[in-house]
């Protein structure tokens, strides 16, 4: 860590993320010298290539801005380079290294040949014009055209990042390159995307959720659930929730949280949905139209329910935000945001043995989904929203058998953390012996 530390100065989320892979590997590795011997967790902490870019464009009223870009290529020894594009105004080197390094150990554990990367830019959205949006990713793509590729990298959404802003960069990349590929997924459904991309991080964090419970012949029915984030993952996952027979009471956004004791059902999220895809509104609205509690510049941690999917943003829950959600009686955890919990709160669920799956084992559907679309664009066949939505299952149901595989202590309490991590590791780092030293 001290080697990370002074390589890698003031990116903190990437030490972050680094020390605690490292806390789980390190005695599997000890155990395993031939992993020890090749250096192979200090070589998976150095990305493969770091690429930053500067991309001009125009506003509507003609003047010149001028956003820095980013893409993290981590590793590529178990497939192309793939990871998400986040477009937030907080990104930065260090926010960009941790997400590619825990995309390396997620890919891994989808079961699909995928490698680990992450790119974005500091580009602000909100506010912004639709003209705008596709000047900027115009823009944008003309400088990451050059880098990605079907068989090389392949981005996809993540914050800020969805249907509107793929389109637009696929559409610059066809343009540029003349060639219709698999470059992009997230696509939309008449243009190479793949059914069930939308729904897919959202629905594998509650089938992952779902794959705890039953480890304790529980499940969702009945249960209250916290959720945080009103965007992609938060959509979907209470979509999910609904149709499995649990009840969403909370969502939020960046400037507060609703507490809907009702229920979130099925026509107040397709409220949501318009409110945040299309009208691009603030969360603060659902509680005007539907009559509930709106707390402002909060997170919903203080609410009482049986299970919490935080699908917002990273360290979102802290040590005393884990405490009050245990305190409250929450069971079960399943992140479909990327680091939501500070170490402190890791430790807070660890030593109350709740179940508590991880971003990269629990909100994997999402990049397992755009392996399929991949695959699909390579066949040039698409699947049934059936034929997906029941991979996607299987996929969940596998890396929770992983995590399962490598994470059980000796009492029997499964310690995902460190199932994940190793699950993650075995296959890259093997192929990385195989490979040698490139
Ligand atoms: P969206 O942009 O669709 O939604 C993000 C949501 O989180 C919005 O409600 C946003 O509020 C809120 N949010 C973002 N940043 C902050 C912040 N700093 N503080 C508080 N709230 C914030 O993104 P996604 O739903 O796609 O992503 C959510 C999380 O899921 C991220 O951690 C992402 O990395 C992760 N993820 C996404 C996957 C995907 O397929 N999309 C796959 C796997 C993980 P506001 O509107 O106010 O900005
Ligand atoms: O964090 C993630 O896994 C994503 N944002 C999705 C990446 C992808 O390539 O679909």
């Amino acid at each position: 860590m001290a080697m990370i530390k002074a390589k890698n100065p003031a990116e903190q989320e990437f030490h972050q993320a680094v020390q605690e892979v490292a806390e789980s590997l390190i005695p599997f590795i000890e155990e395993n010298p031939k992993y020890k011997h090749a250096r192979i967790l200090e070589r998976i902490a150095e990305p493969e290539r770091v690429i930053i870019f500067c991309v001009p464009w125009l506003d509507d009223l003609g003047g010149v801005q001028i956003n820095r870009g980013f893409r993290i290529e981590m590793s590529s020894s178990i497939g192309p380079y793939k990871g998400g594009l986040r477009f937030h105004p907080t990104v930065n080197l260090g926010i960009l290294k941790f997400l590619a390094f825990e995309q390396v150990f997620k890919n891994s554990l989808t079961t699909l040949p995928m490698g680990g990367g992450k790119g974005g830019s500091d580009f602000d959205p909100k506010g912004k014009s639709d003209n705008e949006v596709m000047r900027f990713c115009q823009s944008f793509m003309t400088e990451l055209c050059r880098h990605i590729g079907p068989d090389t990298d392949v981005p996809a959404g993540d914050i800020g990042v969805g249907g509107r802003e793929i389109g637009f960069l696929f559409g610059q990349y066809k343009r540029i390159r003349n060639e219709f590929t698999g470059v992009l997924t997230g696509k939309g459904i008449g243009w190479g995307g793949s059914l069930i991309r939308p729904e897919a991080t959202g629905y594998g964090a509650v089938y992952f959720a779902e794959e705890m419970l039953q480890t304790k012949g529980d499940s969702l029915k009945g249960k209250t659930c916290i959720v945080s984030g009103s965007g992609n993952v938060a959509q979907f996952t209470t979509e999910k929730i609904n149709q499995l027979g649990g009840k969403v009471v909370t969502l939020s956004d960046s400037t507060g949280f609703i507490h809907d004791p009702d229920g979130i059902d099925d026509e107040k999220l397709a409220y949501v949905i318009d409110l945040k895809n299309n009208r691009r509104g603030r969360i603060k609205e659902y509680a005007d139209k539907y009559r509930c509690q709106y707390h402002d510049g909060e997170r919903p941690w203080s609410i009482r329910g049986d299970a919490a999917f935080p699908s917002a943003t990273e360290n979102e829950i802290n040590e005393e935000d884990a405490r009050k959600l245990i305190g409250n009686g929450c069971k079960v955890i399943s992140e479909g945001a990327n680091m939501p919990s500070t170490p402190e709160a890791i430790e807070v669920y660890l030593k109350h043995k709740i179940l508590y799956g991880p971003g990269k084992a629990a909100n994997a559907g999402g990049v397992a989904v755009s392996g399929l679309e991949m695959t699909q664009n390579s066949m040039r066949l698409p699947w049934t929203r059936q034929e997906v939505d029941s991979r996607l299952h299987t996929i969940m149901k596998s890396i929770h058998e992983t995590c399962v595989k490598f994470g059980t202590e000796k009492d029997g309490f499964v310690n995902y953390v460190i199932g994940a991590n190793i699950g993650g590791f075995v296959k890259v780092a093997d192929a990385m012996l195989a490979q040698g030293l490139v």
